[in-house]
């Protein structure tokens, strides 16, 4: 007889994910800051159709509804992020406590609905004085006023929240920041782009360490875009490729919050090429001490690449923001590899390669290399959606992706590896940064789009009630 698979620990935490400007809008109420976000939406051609997220889905003015919805879904758990000018409207300086008090106001209605909060500090919306004070993540001093943020939300929710995800995606708001352009601040520079994140490593390392040092209750850890790579095919040289392009995209950022350093075949390369980060001797200790160390991986997997090798000196290039298939360009890193389809896979219409099997895949690797518990932070699929006239969503596309994903955490967790949970992208639809409105990934719509923000209602796909059968279930019942 077959043995009986492992099944998902009995606390798992099925749920799902946000980022504060993804959801909230009511950009300058409550007394909040901009960001550079809501500075850099206001940059003619930078976001899809010029939308923006001064009213996004207004979750800030909605939150009960949408708690509400969670727990009718039955939700574990729920992850969003802490807008750092809603705490900080300057970045540091007084806090505005109206700010605190939404946060507060949210996380208690949370577990009033026995939904455990987990909280992303950082998503990317950077106080915008901090940027014209001494250009953000550039600047050392960052490190202080992250760490005094991070410090501010430990002390005011420490008691209620346990799970806290420092950065979420570093090597994404890096490259997209200070290589391509297309995140603020709009830098196309590798060697600022590895000295800033070297600092966003310290900054990151630093906020553990004060969690780890102080004594608070709870894990912490930062949330990593984790693509695993495959060569196209067996030649040495494009499994060589495919090394590359993992220690270039992957290692270069999980070794050092694991192990607290780079890998020597990044280090080196940057090195040749004079755009290698300074590292002082204080900054190796403070990454090296395991205090500074995270508790858990944060995994964000949305998809698998394939690579060969890169003689012909292809570089970075625009992503598909159009939902228009096949319209993705060659893209790699010169002399380390380039991107090349894999025709095992299908796509969605933003071109992203849908990969089940590539979630165990990651998971096993993170587990090989790190030794670490995974949250599964980020995982679903953006698609176009139809409201019917009766307000129902017949989204069975993202039933069948969100399933198959399950029994790809199911099998890894079967092969004895230790997954937290499990927040999918996302519970609403939600503003994509780069994607306007119509790439929706909730399993609740909300009828609003480029054009107008409508009446933001609310309403249940099809998706919505599967999750809740896979939830009560324990993922059983799929
Ligand atoms: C991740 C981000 C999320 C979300 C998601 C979907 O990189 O952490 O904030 O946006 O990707 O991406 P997109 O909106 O580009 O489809």
């Amino acid at each position: 007889m077959a043995q009986q698979m492992k099944p998902f620990p009995k606390n798992f935490l099925w749920g799902s994910a946000s980022a504060a400007y993804q959801i909230e809008g009511a950009y300058r109420e409550g007394g909040k800051g901009l960001s550079v976000w809501d500075q850099f939406v206001r940059i003619p051609g930078k976001t899809f159709k010029g939308t923006n997220g001064d009213v996004a889905v207004d979750h800030y003015h909605r939150y009960r509804e949408d708690v509400d919805l969670m727990a009718k879904a039955g939700l574990k758990a729920y992850r969003f992020s802490i807008a750092w000018t809603r705490i900080f409207p300057n970045g540091n300086g007084e806090v505005n406590q109206e700010g605190l008090k939404f946060y507060d106001d949210l996380i208690n209605d949370l577990i009033a609905h026995q939904i455990e909060p987990v909280v992303t500090i950082y998503h990317w919306d950077l106080p915008q004085a901090l940027q014209d004070e001494y250009q953000g993540w550039e600047s050392r001093r960052i490190i202080a006023d992250f760490v005094n943020y991070a410090k501010t939300l430990f002390d005011n929710y420490g008691d209620r929240v346990k799970y806290w995800v420092t950065l979420n995606e570093q090597n994404v708001f890096m490259q997209h920041g200070y290589s391509m352009a297309s995140h603020p601040p709009a830098v196309t520079d590798p060697k600022r782009m590895y000295a800033a994140n070297h600092i966003a490593n310290l900054a990151n390392a630093s906020a553990i360490k004060y969690f780890h040092e102080h004594g608070y209750q709870g894990q912490i850890g930062p949330s990593f875009a984790y693509s695993p790579i495959y060569a196209v095919d067996a030649a040495p040289e494009n499994q060589l490729a495919a090394d590359n392009a993992e220690q270039l995209n992957s290692y270069y950022w999980m070794d050092m919050y694991v192990f607290g350093h780079y890998p020597t075949i990044v280090r080196n390369w940057q090195e040749k090429q004079g755009i290698a980060p300074e590292i002082t001797v204080e900054d190796q200790a403070l990454l090296e001490n395991p205090l500074s160390h995270p508790d858990f991986m944060g995994l964000n997997y949305y998809q698998t690449g394939t690579v060969a090798k890169n003689d012909t000196g292809v570089g970075a290039a625009a992503e598909n923001t159009s939902g228009k298939k096949g319209t993705i360009k060659e893209s790699g890193v010169p002399g380390m590899f380039k991107n090349v389809k894999n025709d095992y896979l299908q796509k969605t219409d933003w071109d992203w390669n849908i990969d089940p099997v590539g979630l165990q895949i990651a998971l096993r690797r993170i587990n090989s290399r790190y030794n670490l518990p995974v949250l599964i932070t980020e995982n679903g699929l953006g698609a176009f959606d139809t409201l019917e006239a009766d307000h129902e969503i017949h989204d069975d596309y993202r039933i069948h992706f969100l399933r198959e994903h399950v029994k790809a955490i199911h099998a890894a967790i079967d092969d004895g590896l230790q997954v937290i949970g499990y927040t999918t992208w996302s519970f609403t639809d939600l503003l994509s940064w780069l994607n306007g409105y119509q790439k929706r990934y909730g399993f609740v719509y909300v009828d609003r789009d480029e054009k107008s923000a409508k009446d933001l209602a609310r309403y249940p796909k099809d998706s919505f009630y599967w999750y809740k059968q896979v939830i009560a279930s324990n993922g059983e019942d799929l």
